[in-house]
């Protein structure tokens, strides 16, 4: 019932809209996704949307529970109206910075439950507390991105809640500019791709099927980018510059040994590591929409949310680079905002009727006003972003 009930609802709902805050359209052949292309993914998306459709069966029963009790859209108001029931959205690293702030956000609406998807499970609590947000708003969950155990811990977690699933939010992530040498997670990849860009790929693709099962209007998959990480900018032009060359070392499984810890294969260095999973980030959002919009009418998203120099992701930088960095972007670049505004533009794209395109990396101009923007010739490459996805699907063991 639920499920055909979404069916209806949902292509409505996700068929794009011009936003009133959407004031400029630069990448229109980011779109222009050749049919070819298409049919060339359809085998593998035809294969997994079986796996999909199997899973969904065996997670029926659950789903009808959940969704009978509580429809998403709930048409037997006293006055006739139709209402909707609280939206139900996972956020990774929701423990600071970014985070936290868009579950502020969020939970201020009094339309989202916010599950904080986090590694630090106290540090969770106390972020969520002081930062305000009611407690019948928000859930902490562990999740620590770094070992893969845990994030398939953190689903079957998940799914005992019979909470549903209706946007996730990648946003967590690691920043080692200082590091001389690699960090690794626990299966053994370099800490900043292991932990920005495996952990979230695995997630995201396990969870993809809880997305596809939900009856929310309008469902999400987030995968937070940045401007470093495109090189058709001046910050992404800052080296170390991203490249992720002819992914021997991500081929090689990035653990340093009998491979490069760095996906190009070259030597470490933390500050290209990060950007690198910023470009596996939006390489892999642009791949889920190829993959599965049509079939699903899920949302896959991306976006830089601005400058944000203040929060915990500099925390391995030189203290005077700390010092500095804020008042460089507030008064220089004038590519600065606060914690509190970039949560605001997080929470826009988890939430605003406005941005249910698919495929899009959404960025916003001076006058916080959101617009598709493009991106580099390297993220916004077809092949390599089909690559990444094959390679990453064997690492975390989903092939
Ligand atoms: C690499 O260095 C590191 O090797 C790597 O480990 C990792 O950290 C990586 O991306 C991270 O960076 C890259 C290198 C880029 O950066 C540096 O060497 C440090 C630059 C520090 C910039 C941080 C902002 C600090 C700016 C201070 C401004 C003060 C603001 C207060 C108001 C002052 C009013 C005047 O190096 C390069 O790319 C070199 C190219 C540099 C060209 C820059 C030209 C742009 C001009 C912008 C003005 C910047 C102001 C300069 C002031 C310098 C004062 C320290
Ligand atoms: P923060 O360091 O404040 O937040 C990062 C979050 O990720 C923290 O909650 C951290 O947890 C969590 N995290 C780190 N490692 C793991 C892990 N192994 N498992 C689970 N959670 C983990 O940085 P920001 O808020 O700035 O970063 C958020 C996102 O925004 C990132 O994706 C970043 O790339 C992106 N971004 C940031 C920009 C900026 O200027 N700051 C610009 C563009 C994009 P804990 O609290 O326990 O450390
Ligand atoms: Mg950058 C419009 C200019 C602009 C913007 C929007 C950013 C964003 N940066 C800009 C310019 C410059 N930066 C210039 C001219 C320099 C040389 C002085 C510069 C340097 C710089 C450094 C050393 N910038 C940095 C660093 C970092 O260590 C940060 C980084 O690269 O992290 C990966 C960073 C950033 N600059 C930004 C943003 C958003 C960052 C944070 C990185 C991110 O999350 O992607």
């Amino acid at each position: 019932m639920a499920l055909q009930a979404a069916s209806l609802v949902s292509p409505a709902l996700s068929v794009p809209k011009e936003g009133k805050s959407c004031v400029c359209l630069k990448d229109s052949s980011f779109f222009g996704i050749s049919f070819s292309d298409h049919l060339k993914s359809e085998f593998t998306s035809s294969t997994l949307r079986c796996k999909i459709e199997l899973n969904q069966q065996i997670g029926a029963i659950r789903a009808q529970t959940a969704a009978t009790t509580t429809p998403a859209v709930n048409k037997a108001a006293p006055d006739g109206k139709k209402t909707l029931r609280k939206g139900s959205v996972v956020v990774t690293g929701a423990s600071s910075g970014l985070g936290l702030a868009t579950a502020k956000a969020l939970a201020e609406t009094g339309k989202w439950h916010v599950i904080m998807a986090c590694r630090d499970f106290l540090k969770a609590e106390r972020a969520a507390k002081s930062a305000g947000i009611a407690k019948e708003n928000y859930t902490v969950m562990h999740l620590d991105l770094a070992s893969l155990d845990s994030v398939r811990q953190f689903v079957d977690n998940f799914r005992q809640s019979g909470r549903p699933l209706d946007v996730l939010v990648c946003n967590a992530a690691v920043y080692l500019p200082t590091a001389k040498e690699p960090t690794f997670t626990a299966e053994g990849f370099e800490l900043s791709v292991g932990t920005n860009h495996l952990g979230h790929f695995l997630l995201s693709r396990l969870l993809l099927e809880d997305l596809n099962k939900s009856d929310y209007p309008s469902r999400r998959l987030i995968i937070v980018g940045s401007i470093t990480g495109n090189t058709n900018t001046l910050a992404g032009n800052v080296p170390p510059k991203a490249n992720l060359g002819d992914l021997r070392g991500l081929a090689g499984g990035l653990n340093g040994l009998n491979s490069s810890s760095m996906i190009d294969g070259g030597e470490f260095d933390g500050a290209k590591a990060y950007k690198d999973s910023k470009v596996c980030n939006m390489l892999t959002m642009q791949e889920f929409h190829r993959r599965y919009h049509e079939e699903t009418g899920i949302t896959f998203a991306s976006l830089y949310p601005g400058c944000i120099a203040t929060t915990g992701l500099f925390r391995e930088h030189i203290p005077l680079f700390r010092l500095l960095f804020p008042p460089f972007q507030k008064y220089i670049t004038k590519g600065y905002v606060s914690e509190e505004e970039a949560g605001k533009r997080l929470a826009q794209v988890v939430s605003e009727p406005s941005l249910t395109k698919s495929g899009v990396y959404w960025s916003w101009n001076k006058n916080s006003a959101s617009f598709e923007n493009q991106l580099s010739q390297e993220a916004s490459d077809v092949e390599k972003a089909r690559k990444v996805w094959e390679l990453s699907e064997k690492l975390v063991g989903l092939a």
